[in-house]
């Protein structure tokens, strides 16, 4: 039996086959990977939709050509927030936006105005980051947008191609529950947060499950490709959700995660939303998860400060590998300045080494000088901040976490997996790289009744792949240096 996976990211996508095999383990193989590169083109930073939806059909077809057998079923996971509008006769509204637009600059503190925060965190249980969906979508009507006023349906990403796939309109669950308007108790759309922003809430599709066949391959899209009609399940649609139900936790106990990718994300799986003062504090989220679960977790802004660094040094000719650059910075000296991953300045800068610089200034510390040094600071700061969020999810959850799974493309950084070891003081087991995929492919094989629910599709998937354990090492250095670091934690 055989499942294909497409896992978008705000990087890269790619298209991935599962194998289940005669003996029952989960074989991978990579059959299509493209680039996901944003487009400025007038006013705004967008996605590049169209691209993406080719890019979809252009791994259908590969995948078709290198499974030896049929694909029984297609699942479609991506990054959350950002969405289409089609208009009344099913056609797609302009180009979906870039959550990094600056559309949305500062509209998070007036909408507060609207809606108190303490209302909309008890009411959506949803963490504050200015590109929320809600904020998006006020961003247009804000400046009236004809967009907003032909549109009849609202489409996060998976959905709209999943859409253009299938012809049908759904919101699937765990995507839907990042928009900051998705009553997290209820599981429903709350209609009525968005009518108090003057928002239409008639836009909004039907919420699908997560691990439900909700489609076929529509014939205009078998005809172009000569493949059969496929099933299309909705799956954790939200790359996360997908990451979340890959982790390799088999033993049934309450584990913690970080996964590792353009953002990180750091948080454990909950029976019911958190939904107190402290979460909303610690800027935590109860985004919905697979098989009726919350994920209680907290974004750091992640490998997007190194990939931001690598970009731009790649530009100016100073190109090197994520590995070397990894090599480089592990021989540097370690704690020369620290960063608070999650400082405002680093979201969207023009320049994300000085950016770096410019916080390290501000804060009265030394600045790094040359690359492997800014490399350096970025990848202690990332490793301390992990620490800095576990003890406030500790604190939330009442638990305390032998170790952390870490698991997405992040931790082919060994540095960084050994750093964040060493930064909490306990083991770190990671794997798999391809979580979220991973996690696509446990919820298609749900939907199918191969695996009966999430405990058995980690039994399945830890029984599937290797997991690296790292050990914590030089413990009074990195104590001294937590310190240090929390001083500019913002
Ligand atoms: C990770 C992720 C995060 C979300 C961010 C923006 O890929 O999906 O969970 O907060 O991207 O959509």
């Amino acid at each position: 039996m055989k499942a294909l996976a497409f896992d978008l990211g705000a990087g890269s996508g790619r298209a991935i086959v599962g194998e289940w095999t005669k003996d029952d383990r989960l074989v991978l193989t990579e059959t299509h990977r493209f680039a996901n590169e944003p487009v400025r083109a007038g006013r705004r930073l967008h996605w590049d939709i169209l691209r993406l939806y080719h890019e979809v059909k252009l791994g259908l077809a590969a995948s078709a050509r290198a499974a030896d057998g049929p694909i029984d079923s297609i699942g479609i996971d991506s990054w959350a927030v950002d969405f289409g509008l089609l208009d009344r006769n099913g056609d797609l509204l302009g180009n979906p936006v870039h959550y990094r637009d600056s559309r949305t600059d500062g509209l998070m503190e007036a909408a507060w105005q609207i809606v108190p925060k303490e209302e909309m965190f008890s009411r959506t249980g949803l963490q504050f980051l200015p590109f929320n969906t809600l904020y998006q979508l006020w961003a247009m009507k804000r400046e009236k947008s004809p967009l907003l006023e032909a549109a009849d349906k609202l489409l996060m990403i998976p959905d709209l191609l999943r859409y253009f796939l299938t012809g049908q309109t759904f919101g699937e669950y765990t995507n839907a529950s990042t928009t900051q308007f998705l009553n997290a108790s209820t599981r429903r759309w709350d209609t009525e947060l968005l009518e108090r922003f003057g928002l239409p809430s008639g836009i909004l599709p039907e919420v699908a499950q997560p691990a439900t066949v909700i489609g076929t391959l529509r014939a205009s899209v078998r005809e172009e490709l000569g493949i059969p009609g496929i099933p299309v399940v909705a799956v954790g649609e939200h790359d996360t959700a997908s990451a979340v139900a890959g982790v390799p936790a088999a033993d049934g106990k309450p584990f913690a995660y970080l996964i590792c990718g353009t953002w990180s994300l750091l948080g454990t799986e909950t029976a019911v939303p958190v939904l107190g003062a402290d979460a909303m504090r610690f800027n935590f989220t109860n985004e919905g998860g697979l098989g009726g679960t919350y994920r209680l977790l907290k974004n750091i802004m992640g490998l997007w400060l190194i990939q931001e660094c690598k970009r731009l040094w790649d530009r100016q000719g100073v190109r090197r590998s994520y590995g070397e650059w990894a090599e480089l910075a592990a021989r540097e000296k370690p704690f020369l300045a620290f960063v608070d991953p999650d400082d405002d300045s680093f979201l969207a800068p023009a320049g994300m080494p000085a950016a770096i610089r410019a916080f390290c200034r501000k804060t009265g510390q030394p600045e790094p000088e040359t690359e492997a040094q800014v490399m350096r600071v970025v990848t202690d700061s990332l490793a301390l901040k992990a620490r800095y969020v576990l003890e406030r999810l500790e604190r939330l959850t009442g638990i305390a976490y032998g170790g952390l799974h870490m698991v997405g493309g992040g931790i082919q950084n060994e540095a960084l997996c050994q750093s964040t070891a060493n930064a909490i003081g306990r083991p770190v087991w990671a794997g798999p790289v391809e979580a979220s995929a991973i996690g696509n492919l446990a919820a298609q094989f749900m939907a199918n009744g191969r695996l009966s629910d999430l405990a058995e599709a980690r039994r399945w998937i830890a029984a599937s792949i290797d997991i690296r354990e790292y050990e914590p090492q030089n413990k009074n250095e990195w104590e001294d240096a937590y310190g240090r670091f929390v001083r500019y934690v913002v």
